[in-house]
């Protein structure tokens, strides 16, 4: 039906596209000096700087102290007024924002993250603070129902109580901050637990809200292995909740043990990975496709959740499409992330590199290599960007977090490539490139996908603008950044008052 309606193509763009289609990364990472020219100095300044300090792993009586703390903690900071907390929150944000240079030389050193893409972390972060301070201003005023006379009826929120926090490493300071600033917004005491490869930065992050006002039981950190300090909070009896973002599998693992828990339903939510497709048909622009796909399959080394790593594209363009991605690609410098020219860095670990080399030794015997194998460097941990083309869907069977990029040609109905899309269990984001208007909602409201970016990349999860969060095998929702989020933090209450009752 799709294919049967009459085509209304979008005009082809008056203006030129830059020839240099790898433009837009470049100036986003390694030109970030061009946008910004203040921030070039104090962040190198910064880096010569900066060390990656130790910190001390939680033990099992730190961890059993610690909830008590946040649970004799709770009832004083959920009465305390919303605006209150959300004045500290406010402070935080600012005071992350006027460390700017020493958080991204810090991100840099741990995390191994690019200039461009550390700004933008320390971006969101700040974003998030004062999101959900103003959200849970808004969400927080008792709710007035309508009811029969006599009666007054009140819909109120509530915190629940102590909640854990577990976040991933390769947004170690958004992401934790975001949990963290969800959780305490909203009434909650929190036991943070980040990612092993990255406590440092979650480290600061929790100093700067205690200097903004938040009492030290009310935010607690929690350092070490996800297996133990994190199945340790999971498992104790006197938490409230557990909100987590990382992989699929470490969800399900975490759901179990709730569930296995005696006593009260614990609320998990969980926002994990994604084998995110875009879907090109045959009259997408060749070149916003190759700029599209090269920024969101290989920026940051391709360790977002987001990233694109399934390329649908229809065979009438397919070898002008991908002939255009090897180009850009080849363009693309990989290298030491505190070098400027630096557009893909490193992976997180060694092993995150080991597990990604197996994958290509596997996707070089089965699939048809597009780009030069490049030199693996294990010292340093680099992969340049890689691309496979695959004869169906069905053939990419696990999300491999890196700069891998597969590549499918199709033919016939864009709704069927949806739908094998949909087979592949994931919903986090997806890509379509189309000049036919009415095709593009159509195909997304086949989807089950929770965010989807027509005619661009699949960057993209500003705070507010684009709150972030898949279904089915990617998460559990409510998105994040988004005006539902805070919601699942709080308990609801109603209060019904009978109002010709002596004393109502
Ligand atoms: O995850 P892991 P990673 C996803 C991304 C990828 C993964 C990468 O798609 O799949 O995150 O992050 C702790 N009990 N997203 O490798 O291994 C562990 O210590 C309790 C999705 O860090 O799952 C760490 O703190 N905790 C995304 C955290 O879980 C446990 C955005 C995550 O670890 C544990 C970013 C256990 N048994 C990344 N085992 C989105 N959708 O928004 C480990 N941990």
């Amino acid at each position: 039906e799709l294919l049967q309606s009459p085509l209304h193509l979008q005009p082809v763009p008056s203006q030129p596209l830059p020839p240099d289609l790898y433009g837009p990364l470049r100036r986003n990472s390694a030109g970030l000096d061009l946008a910004m020219p203040d921030l070039r100095a104090p962040l190198e300044q910064a880096a010569a700087q900066v060390t990656v300090p130790a910190v001390p792993e939680a033990d099992p009586a730190r961890i059993a102290e610690a909830v008590a703390r946040s649970r004799t903690a709770c009832p004083g900071w959920s009465r305390a007024p919303v605006e209150q907390r959300a004045g500290m929150l406010r402070r935080a944000a600012d005071a992350m924002e006027e460390r700017m240079a020493p958080l991204c030389a810090l991100l840099v050193k741990e995390a191994a993250k690019t200039w461009g893409d550390c700004v933008a972390e320390v971006r969101e972060a700040v974003d998030f603070l004062r999101y959900y301070a103003g959200e849970a201003e808004r969400i927080l005023q008792p709710v007035t129902l309508p009811g029969p006379t006599g009666e007054s009826n009140t819909l109120r929120l509530t915190a629940r109580g102590p909640w854990v926090c577990i976040s991933p490493w390769n947004f170690p300071l958004a992401i934790f901050t975001g949990q963290v600033a969800a959780a305490l917004a909203t009434g909650n005491t929190v036991l943070a637990k980040p990612a092993e490869q990255t406590p440092a930065i979650a480290l600061e992050a929790v100093k700067l809200l205690h200097a903004a006002g938040v009492p030290p039981d009310v935010l607690q950190l929690l350092h070490g292995p996800g297996e133990t300090v994190g199945a340790a909070l999971v498992a104790d009896p006197r938490i409230a909740g557990v909100v987590f973002t990382g992989s699929t599998q470490v969800a399900k693992i975490i759901q179990r043990a709730l569930a296995a828990k005696d006593g009260p339903i614990v609320p998990l939510i969980a926002e994990t990975g994604g084998i995110n497709a875009m879907l090109v048909d045959s009259t997408a622009l060749p070149e916003q496709v190759a700029d599209a796909v090269v920024q969101s399959a290989f920026r940051s080394a391709g360790q977002r959740c987001s990233a694109l790593r399934l390329l649908c594209v229809h065979e009438a363009i397919a070898d002008g499409v991908i002939a255009m991605i090897q180009g850009a690609a080849r363009e693309l410098v990989t290298g030491d992330p505190a070098q400027w020219a630096t557009d893909v860095g490193p992976v997180i670990d060694d092993e995150a590199f080991e597990g990604l080399q197996k994958h290509l030794r596997r996707l070089h015997a089965e699939a048809r290599p597009l780009l030069p194998p490049g030199e693996a460097a294990p010292a340093s941990r680099l992969i340049p960007p890689q691309a496979f083309e695959l004869s169906d869907i069905a053939e990419v069977k696990q999300e491999i977090f890196g700069p891998v990029l597969h590549v499918v040609r199709w033919r016939g109905d864009p709704l069927q490539v949806i739908e094998a899309i949909n087979v592949l269990g994931y919903g986090l984001t997806l890509g379509i490139q189309t000049r036919i208007d009415s095709r593009s909602l159509a195909l997304a409201d086949s989807a089950h996908i929770g965010n989807v970016y027509v005619n661009r990349n699949m960057i993209g999860a500003v705070v507010g603008v684009q709150p972030f969060g898949g279904e089915g095998l990617s998460g559990t929702g409510p998105k994040a950044g988004g005006p539902h989020y805070l919601y699942r933090f709080c308990a609801e209450q109603t209060v019904t008052i009978n109002t010709t009752a002596a004393g109502g």
